[in-house]
Parts: C-alpha cells; sequence; structure tokens
C-alpha cells in the first residue's frame, strides 16, 4: 500500500497541530525530514516513544515531537508515523506539502479508518462509532459512538451471525444425505431460527433509544398567548434567548435552543402562541407552531395557572400524531392559581419545578427503554439491515414445513447477509464508500 499522510488536527490556529502517516514509507519520510535530538536517526526510534527534536520540511522548520507506531499495532495496521508540530495553518501546509514531496501522497476522507478496516483492525460498525464519536454533541451520543467503536455492536451481531452459520452449515451438509437425516437437522434449526428472531427483535426495539441518545429529543413549547413559553425557554437555557414581553403575540417566529440533561441534548422549540388572529406575519407563525409540534418528539403543552381556564386543549392539539407525548405544564406557579387544569406546576420566574419538568421530558420520551448493560442501535444503517435480517428469518421460520430445504437456505443466506452489512463482513464497495466519505480528513 502506498503512503498516505494527512493533517490530522482542525486547520487554524492551535497549540498543537499533527500531521499523520501511514504506509511502508512513514518511518523512512520521517528519517527524512525530521532529527531526534537523541539518536543518530529516526530510522532507529524505539515504537511508541516520543522523540524531540529538529523538524525541516517544506520550507519550513519547526521543534516538533514525532512518534512511530509499528506495523501492525497501530491505528491503521500500517507502519504509523504522527508528528506533532506547532498548530499553525501555514506551517502545516507546508510540512504537509513536504512530506508529500518525500514520498507520500495526501489522504482521502476517511483512509486511515477505511485502512483500518480492510487491515482487519476493526469491523465496519466500529468504523461508524468512530464517526459518531467524533460527531457526537452530547456526553451521551459520545458514549453512544464509543460503544459502537469499541465492538458492541459488532459483538452483538456476531452472536447472531455464528449460530445462523452453524444452522445453514448443517443444513447444507444434510442436503446430501438421507431424508431422515435431512429431517433431524431442519427440526433442529427451528429453535434457534426462534431465538435469532427474539433476539433481533430485541436488538431493534433499542432504535428509538438510539436514536434520542445520538439525535437528541426535540421538545415543542406550545400554548396560547402570554402563557410563558418564551419565558420558559429563558429559564431553562438560562439565557435571554426570546423576547419576552406582557404583550399577547410576542413571538412570531421559532426559537431554537439546546441543552444538555444528563447527558442528552434536548433541543427546545419555542413558538408563537396559538388564537386566531388576523395578522398575516402571526398566522404565519402560528402555523409553523403547530407544524413543529408535529414534527417534534414531545410537545410542552403550556396554560397559565393565574388565569381561570379555558384553554381548548384538544382543538390546539389537533392533527399531532398520537404516539407524540404531551407534558401538560402548569406556568406561573408563584401567582395565585385560578386555573383547574392539570399537569406539572412550574414557574419560569422562580425556577420551580423546570429539573423535574426537564427529568419528565426525557422519561416519557425514553421510558425504560435503556436497558443499562444492552446494546443501543443508533444507525438507520443497522436498523435497516437488522430489519431485513428479521424478514428473512421469519420467511424462513413461517414456510418452514411447506417449502424445500433449498428455500429456507435461500432466506436464512438472506439474513446473514444482512447481518454481515453491519459488521463489514459482506457489506459491498457502495456501503463502505459512503461509510468512509462522512469522516473528515485525516481519520
Ligand atoms: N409571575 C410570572 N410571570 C410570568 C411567568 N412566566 C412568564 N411570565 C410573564 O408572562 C408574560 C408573557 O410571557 P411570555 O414568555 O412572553 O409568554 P409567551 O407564551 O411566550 O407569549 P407569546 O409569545 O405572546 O405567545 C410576561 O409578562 C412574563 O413576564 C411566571 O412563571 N411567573
Ligand atoms: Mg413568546
Amino acid at each position: 500500500m502506498d503512503t498516505i499522510a494527512a493533517i490530522a488536527t482542525p486547520l487554524g490556529t492551535g497549540a498543537v497541530g499533527i500531521i499523520r502517516m501511514s504506509g511502508e514509507k512513514a518511518r523512512e519520510i520521517a528519517a527524512k525530514i525530521f532529527e531526534p535530538f537523541k539518536l543518530k536517526s529516526f530510522s532507529d526510534a524505539v515504537p511508541y516513544m516520543m522523540y524531540l527534536g529538529k523538524l525541516e520540511c517544506g520550507g519550513v522548520r519547526d521543534k516538533a515531537l514525532a512518534v512511530y507506531f509499528a506495523a501492525p499495532n497501530s491505528y491503521t495496521g500500517e507502519d504509523v508515523v504522527e508528528l506533532h508540530c506547532h498548530g499553525g495553518a501555514a506551517l502545516l501546509k507546508h510540512v504537509l506539502e513536504g512530506v508529500c514531496g518525500s514520498g507520500a501522497r495526501i489522504a482521502d476522507r476517511g483512509e486511515f479508518t477505511r485502512r483500518a478496516f480492510l487491515n482487519g483492525k476493526m469491523d465496519l460498525s466500529d468504523a461508524e462509532g468512530v464517526i459518531d464519536m467524533i460527531n457526537g454533541d452530547s456526553a451521551a451520543a459520545v458514549n453512544a459512538g464509543y460503544r459502537l467503536a469499541t465492538g458492541g455492536v459488532s459483538a452483538a451481531v456476531h452472536a447472531l451471525t455464528s449460530p445462523l452459520l452453524d444452522v445453514i452449515a448443517h443444513m447444507e451438509a444434510a442436503l446430501d444425505y438421507p431424508e431422515e437425516m435431512e429431517e433431524e437437522t431442519r427440526l433442529s434449526a427451528k429453535p434457534v431460527l426462534n431465538s435469532l428472531i427474539e433476539k433481533t427483535g430485541k436488538l431493534l426495539s433499542t432504535c428509538r433509544a438510539g436514536s434520542v441518545v445520538k439525535n437528541g429529543i426535540t421538545v415543542a413549547i406550545v400554548g396560547e398567548t402570554n402563557v410563558g413559553k418564551s419565558s420558559l425557554l429563558n429559564a431553562l437555557t438560562g439565557r435571554e434567548r426570546a423576547i419576552v414581553t406582557d404583550i399577547a403575540g410576542t413571538t412570531r417566529d421559532s426559537i431554537e435552543e439546546t441543552l444538555e440533561w444528563n447527558g442528552i441534548a434536548l433541543r427546545f422549540v419555542d413558538t408563537a402562541g396559538l388564537r386566531e388572529s388576523e395578522d398575516v406575519v402571526e398566522s404565519i407563525g402560528i402555523k409553523r407552531s403547530k407544524d413543529i409540534a408535529v414534527s417534534s418528539d414531545i410537545v410542552l403543552f403550556v396554560v397559565d395557572g393565574s388565569r381561570p381556564n379555558n384553554v381548548k386543549r384538544a382543538e390546539l392539539l389537533k392533527g399531532l400524531n398520537p404516539d407524540t407525548p404531551v407534558i401538560d405544564v402548569i406556568n406561573k406557579s408563584d401567582l395565585q392559581s385560578l386555573s383547574s387544569a392539570e399537569g406539572l406546576r412550574i414557574s419560569a420566574k422562580t425556577g420551580e419545578n423546570l429539573d423535574e419538568l426537564k427529568d419528565k421530558i426525557v422519561a416519557a420520551v425514553l421510558g425504560n427503554s435503556i436497558d443499562a448493560g444492552g446494546e443501543l442501535i443508533t444507525s438507520l444503517r443497522h436498523k435497516e439491515a437488522l430489519e431485513r435480517a428479521l424478514a428473512s428469518l421469519i420467511s424462513a421460520r413461517d414456510r418452514f414445513d411447506a417449502v424445500p430445504a433449498e428455500c429456507t437456505l435461500l432466506d436464512l443466506r438472506t439474513a446473514y447477509s444482512a447481518y454481515g452489512e453491519i459488521t463489514g463482513d459482506t457489506a459491498d464497495e457502495k456501503i463502505i464508500d459512503t461509510i468512509f466519505s462522512k469522516f473528515c480528513l485525516g481519520k
């Protein structure tokens, strides 16, 4: 394999900037451009040790650190060298040019990780975990990426494919034998199929929680005008984000703000108060409020507890997906209560019960679907592959006694191939290209 190189740190100014090389010539190139202070040559470098020295390359000089990771014990499985330079954009650009002039070429997006996959250092789903860790915008998302990257999902899938492969092998072998033997093998396959169907279904049932963990929860704050929706957004996020006045119809456009609660990203969307309006701009805002409520994961329906209750709740929430949870929130608990509405009493002014509200939001969306220690499916690609595997397994089981063994085998091989797409065992080039194109340069 040729030697690839890239700047592994973000472009811009920083304390440190890292140039990474992978391939046969990595150490040789490093030895040409980097003189360690305490060694005659970088060719004598002990792997996994950092050396301080002079880097001279691409027309620039730097006092830098270099480290050599010897194949196969490196990220890519090949010889890897990292040059830890000072983090200047021009400096790094010139060093990279110099490195490429010495026999490396610039790496494509995700090419380091792609090589790691091709060299068997990680499964395809592990590689996707690496992207998720980098892109994760909450602690829960990062941790789900970590679980994926460290083989959680691939182990769960391997636990399904190995018994399936056994069944396939036995059934294939039995095809050539007398009928009783074929029958016996077929019968012993049945309980395995049932167990695979159950386990695959269980994994699929974690998709909703997985999506919440990865993407966060979108929370629409809706209600009549002046009930304190914008005040609630501001109180929750601790910022004067939305304009608050005692004039009904203050908010016209939706305003979004994200906070993290117990590691999960909560994306609150304040909306225009719902009422009959002749005003063109306000009417567009109200239409938008309804659309946001429909597309969000959960709705906070806010009423003003200091006003007699005449809220047309059902009418205002019309069109909502019946599966979308709604939390009734009675705001202004610091004032005398005149409302008979039921719900969680809060005050955007004093902050009363706001933490309880955030807990309630997470519980309403996730329920107890996060099984501690169990794997979470966070990727749509994995979900689709599992669904296809499940459909084929069910088809194999349900037609088991009615069709020849060859037909059952066809279903089982389809299921096996669907599982294999997740780990990369059976993924085709196109899937692999798509996955690595989502990586950043230098990863
Ligand atoms: N006492 C008290 N007043 C509040 C509370 N929350 C909001 N208010 C007041 O209620 C009025 C309306 O607040 P907003 O946050 O603008 O209400 P809104 O629901 O966003 O109103 P629209 O944007 O018009 O739909 C303001 O005068 C707020 O100061 C609260 O918890 N207690
Ligand atoms: Mg408002």
